[in-house]
């Protein structure tokens, strides 16, 4: 395996690796870059959906996702997609996927199916970066709280996606989530302490009222999305990303409308996470 930087602070595009076959050292090598660089992109690779599911339980074991669409034959595979006609896209805003799970899936491996003709990258943000950059006053300021996290506002009957042209394809709308976690984890396999607040799920801080919470949340939000943190996935027809949860948040562009989108993602299963 070879890898380069995809930017100067996250990510890695990876060589001399076919996904339809790693396993072993090869994959425990794999395993400890996305670990550390948060994301890695794989050229060219030709996973059919049963390659796709045999290399998630070869990782380490899928969490289906309650919420996207599934693909018809295989229900371990959620669509993540946008049609020419629709307006809102899936994960257009900063996130990390589920935070909300008392125990958060690892991360994703997403494998490009339809892609517009240019545009629809993903962003990606490495938040042992961001808690790394945090002035020393701010460090002292979170150690120790927790943030409560949910994805209700995001999937309910009268959340966000409801009011949008995604809403009617998504499932799972009368679940609850919440979990408590804290500000700063620490990655349970690097041991690197990370920023786990996000913009989409983290609602406020333990003891604290959403509007007391925002003040502190916002900095930090504001803080993490700087410019240099981010790195830009640009996908092409072959084109795989496997992304860590924990360290990284991640962005989906959604500028090519009027034509499709369509990734088949499998959720990679987590673990409990501490400070
Ligand atoms: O479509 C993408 O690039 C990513 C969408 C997303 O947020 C996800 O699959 O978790
Ligand atoms: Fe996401």
């Amino acid at each position: 395996m070879e890898w380069f930087p995809l930017a100067d602070r996250v990510g890695a595009e990876v060589r001399g690796v076919d996904l339809a076959t790693v396993a072993g050292a090869a994959l425990d090598d794999l395993k400890a870059l996305v670990w550390d660089k948060g994301v890695a992109v794989l050229r060219d690779q030709t996973l059919t959906p049963e390659d796709h599911i045999a290399l998630a339980n070869r990782w380490g074991g899928i969490d289906i996702n309650n919420y996207f669409p599934l693909e018809g034959e295989h229900p371990e595979i959620a669509i993540v997609g946008k049609t020419p006609e629709q307006t809102t896209n899936i994960g257009g805003g900063w996130h990390t996927d589920h935070s909300y799970d008392q125990v958060p899936a690892m991360g994703s491996i997403l494998v490009a199916r339809t892609l517009p003709p240019k545009g629809g990258d993903t962003l990606f943000i490495h938040m042992g970066e961001a808690y790394d950059s945090l002035d020393d006053g701010t460090k002292a300021e979170i150690e120790g709280l927790s943030a409560f996290h949910t994805a209700d506002h995001i999937y309910s009957p009268d959340g966000v996606y409801a009011q949008t042209d995604q809403g009617a394809t998504l499932r799972g709308q009368d679940l609850k989530t919440g979990a408590v976690h804290p500000l700063v984890v620490r990655h349970p396999r690097t041991g690197r302490r990370l920023l786990y607040v996000n913009p989409s799920f983290t609602l406020n801080t333990v003891g604290r009222s959403r509007a007391d919470s925002l003040p502190l949340l916002q900095r930090l939000w504001a803080h993490a999305m700087r410019e240099e943190l981010q790195g830009r996935v640009e996908w092409r027809d072959g084109t795989v990303a496997i992304w860590d949860n924990r360290t990284t948040w991640h962005y989906a562009m959604n500028d090519y409308h009027g034509h499709a989108r369509e990734m088949h993602r499998i959720t990679l299963t987590g673990e409990a996470l501490a400070a």
